[in-house]
């Protein structure tokens, strides 16, 4: 069974609740949660007019396809109220596919490993908790490499999810 890496963010409302709400869906029969990182409070890159972020990252185990496993993901975040309207704008649970264990995949429903990881301290820091040799499947780059030469951004460590 494949290892998987997920990237949680929230910042609308009670963003902790939604990160909570969204790891309790995410376990299931065909998906075991093993670790989750603690929770970053970060920055919001890309699109700077909005709050800031809680972000964790979750290493599981899943028998699903990877494009089931994004299905089940967009399932997820429909069920918590994500309304999409400003693209990478606020929004109460985003779920991320970071890795499915080494495997590659580009085409416009899904990329995996996820296109813009290398360059995004709130996913990086919070997986380089609990990955921090994981390497990536093109670049051979290392997670803790990756995060040391990030753009800045300002990301810290508030603690583990109550
Ligand atoms: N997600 C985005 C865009 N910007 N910034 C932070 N800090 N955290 C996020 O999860 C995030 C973001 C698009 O998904
Ligand atoms: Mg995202
Ligand atoms: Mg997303």
């Amino acid at each position: 069974m494949p290892d998987i890496y997920l990237s949680l963010g929230s910042n609308l409302g009670d963003r902790e609740a939604h990160l909570r709400a969204a790891l309790g869906r995410l376990a299931a029969p065909d998906l075991r949660v093993m670790r989750i990182s603690p929770v970053y409070e970060t920055e919001p890159v890309d699109f700077n007019d909005q709050d800031w972020f809680l972000n964790l990252a979750v290493e599981a185990e899943t028998t699903l396809e990877p494009d089931e496993l994004l299905a089940r993901i967009a399932q997820i975040e429909g069920d918590l109220g994500r309304v999409r309207t400003v693209p990478k704008g606020p929004r109460t649970i985003d779920i991320d596919i970071l890795f499915y264990g080494d495997e590659v995949i580009r085409s416009a429903a899904l990329e995996i490993p996820h296109p813009r990881l290398s360059e995004r301290r709130f996913v990086l820091a919070p997986l380089a908790d609990l990955a921090p040799d994981l390497r990536h499947p093109v670049t051979g780059r290392r997670v803790r490499e990756m995060l040391e030469g990030a753009p800045a951004a300002v990301v810290r460590r508030i603690g583990e999810l109550g």
